[in-house]
């Protein structure tokens, strides 16, 4: 493939010094923004990041800052997930849908303050949608992408690593919180999450003068721990069943195909834009669901763009991301399957660029 033309429109992140120095090979477009995707080798990744720990710079993960009085009251808006019950100190993970309960992004909402919510999104432009809803209904609300930048610490050693440098009480952060954390003066908002599934934390810095002395400061504390730059890495997501907003969904599809049903509380998100319509389709049920396949036959090539599924030589579905998995020994992949092959252990075929291949529909690779 061709390179990319660097340009100011394709954004570098406070941490791209660092990413280039760790010898980054390929970069994703993400959000107009340089997304590492393979520093070594995408299965040397995978096996790094399994057995020890990794600096991602996860900057990509904008934050759209609600602002104001009626934050909340516009965060409710947002999503079809109950946020009465959310403390502040705590990240949910919210589906945001649109008027006719298509997936916009699958962002993590973030409760800063009761007036004060980041929404740390995935590849879609929601920021528009967000300013034309509190510009709509006249909302007392600032929205905007303030300079902040998730820096991503994953992999089993991350507890070791983040105590040295912010302390051991950075261990005591439960999944999905939050707590504040000094570095060098400056308050650091750090979070145990992350788009894997090895454990870890996410440190959203503000200001992108800290981004390098931060970088620099965990690569020197981690020596001995093996840490290495690392990115999202497609085999582990995979197994691990994390979606891919873009690639695995899209505005076509509602949260309850995407399996995100568990994550909607329609009946009681008061205020949420596309509530009439995710009630009529949480009554009916969906007719396609993101499932995982596991697809036979040696390595397959990249997955960027949809592979038929087929049975008795009609379409039941598509494949959005395939890799081959070294731990499960077979082809990982992320598809929507019609209901009538949806049930586990039901043999399709999978039309890849390298030809038919035999597959199996999947409970789960995860657990
Ligand atoms: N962290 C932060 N922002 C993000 C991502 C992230 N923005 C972009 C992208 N990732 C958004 N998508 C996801 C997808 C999955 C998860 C988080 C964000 C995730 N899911 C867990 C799971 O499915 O097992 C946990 C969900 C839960 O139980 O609440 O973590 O990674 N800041």
């Amino acid at each position: 493939m061709a390179l990319l033309s660097p340009s100011r429109r394709l954004r570098r992140t406070p941490f791209s010094d660092g990413v280039e120095a760790a010898g980054v090979k390929a970069y994703t477009v993400y959000n107009h923004m340089l997304l590492p995707t393979v520093f070594r080798s995408v299965e040397e990744d995978y096996h790094h990041l399994k057995s020890a720990v990794q600096i991602w710079d996860v900057a990509v993960e904008r934050q759209v800052e609600l602002r104001g009085p009626d934050a909340a009251k516009l965060m409710q808006m947002l999503t079809p997930r109950d946020l009465r019950g959310m403390s502040i100190g705590q990240c949910f993970y919210v589906p945001i849908v649109d008027e006719t309960g298509g997936m916009l992004n699958d962002p993590v909402a973030v409760k800063v303050a009761e007036d004060r919510w980041w929404i740390s999104i995935a590849d879609s432009d929601l920021l528009y949608w967000v300013k034309g809803i509190a510009n709509g209904w006249r909302l007392d609300v600032l929205v905007d992408e303030p300079d902040i930048s998730p820096l991503g610490i994953q992999g089993p050693k991350a507890d070791e690593l983040m105590a040295r440098v912010f302390g051991d009480a950075v261990k005591d952060i439960r999944f999905f919180r939050f707590g504040w954390f000094d570095f060098q003066g400056r308050d650091m908002l750090i979070a145990r999450s992350g788009y894997s599934k090895q454990g870890g934390y996410e440190i959203y810095v503000e200001g992108s003068d800290i981004g390098m002395p931060l970088w620099n400061a965990l690569m020197e504390a981690g020596k001995d721990l093996d840490v290495h730059a690392g990115c999202p890495n497609l085999i582990e997501r995979i197994e691990g069943g994390l979606l891919s907003y873009g690639n695995d969904m899209t505005d076509d599809n509602t949260p309850h195909e995407c399996g995100l049903g568990r994550f909607c509380d329609t009946q009681t998100a008061i205020g949420c834009i596309g509530r009439d319509a995710l009630l009529r389709v949480a009554k009916e049920g969906p007719i396609q669901m993101i499932s995982a396949v596991s697809i036979d036959g040696p390595a397959v090539p990249a997955c960027d763009q949809w592979w038929p599924v087929m049975a008795n030589g009609k379409r039941v579905g598509r494949i959005s991301s395939a890799a081959w998995s070294p731990d499960f020994n077979t082809n990982v992949s992320i598809g929507m399957v019609r209901m009538t092959h949806w049930d586990a252990g039901t043999a399709v075929q999978v039309e890849t660029p390298d030809g038919t291949r035999d597959a199996t529909v999947m409970e789960k690779f995860w657990i």
